[in-house]
């Protein structure tokens, strides 16, 4: 699939540019629903009943009334504007399926993690593949109505995450939300993107650079102590 079509000129009429996404994160936290939320289109989803065979592995905390998981992909379509039309590929969310996403990321500008921050440490290994590839992506709290509020600094914190990654909150079953998530999205990997080729080179400053950040383990967000601290759950380690 082609991406990225416009040429790199000045005429703001060029071609019109589709952009390919994924939204990630871990088990139940959202992805479906997000990807339906916003879809243009009747998204393609590829649910199947959660058997009892899942039980001991798929950790149900908060979506206890969720009876369905992705097998393979979501995908759907929105028009960001008349010139750029982003398609979403929604992962699936369980381990066993992860073998499927260096196919699925391929050729994307950029990702959403969603996160629940009943279940913060289900969004540790979105983030690690992310960050290893260095595909773009901004971290998407889909605020559970009965999930504990946090700042997005705290959440930033308490993922280890660098500066420039963006930290939203959304709720995943509203449009407007879910296209603010996109949108934040398309911007920051815009921000990131190499510039092309032919562009100007920049003078070989040195730069003043921090120290790189090793990931500690996480920290819990916020002074107070939340209901439900962030641990890595089933045998995960934690971000390092
Ligand atoms: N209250 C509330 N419920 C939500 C929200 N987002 C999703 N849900 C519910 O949470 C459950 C899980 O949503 P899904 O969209 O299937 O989650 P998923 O990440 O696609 O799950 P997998 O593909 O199985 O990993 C569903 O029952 C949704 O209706 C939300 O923002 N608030
Ligand atoms: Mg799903």
């Amino acid at each position: 699939m082609a991406f990225a079509a416009s040429e790199q000129t000045d005429d703001r009429s060029a071609l019109p540019v589709a952009l390919k996404v994924l939204i990630a994160g871990g088990f139940g936290v959202g992805k479906t629903t997000l990807v339906g939320s916003v879809s243009e289109i009747r998204p393609l989803s590829t649910e199947e009943a959660l058997s009892a065979a899942g039980t001991p592995v798929d950790n149900l905390t908060g979506v206890e009334r969720k009876s369905t998981t992705t097998v393979a992909l979501d995908f759907g379509r929105i028009t960001i504007r008349d010139d750029l039309t982003v398609y979403l590929f929604g992962t699936p969310g369980q381990q066993r399926f992860w073998f499927m996403w260096d196919e699925l990321a391929s050729g994307a500008i950029g990702a959403v993690v969603l996160a629940d921050t009943r279940r913060l440490a289900d969004c540790f290994p979105s983030v690690d593949f992310f960050e290893n590839r260095q595909i773009p992506f901004v971290l998407a709290v889909n605020c559970f109505d009965d999930a504990p509020r946090y700042r997005t600094e705290d959440v930033r914190s308490a993922v280890d995450l660098e500066e420039p990654v963006p930290v939203v909150m959304c709720d995943a079953r509203q449009r407007g939300s879910s296209r603010d998530v996109l949108i934040a999205l398309v911007e920051h990997s815009l921000r990131t993107m190499p510039p092309p080729p032919d562009a100007p080179q920049a003078q070989d400053e040195p730069q003043a650079q921090d120290e790189p950040q090793a990931h500690g383990t996480p920290q819990a967000p916020g002074e107070a102590q939340p209901q439900h601290e962030p641990q890595p759950q089933n045998g995960q380690a934690p971000r390092s």
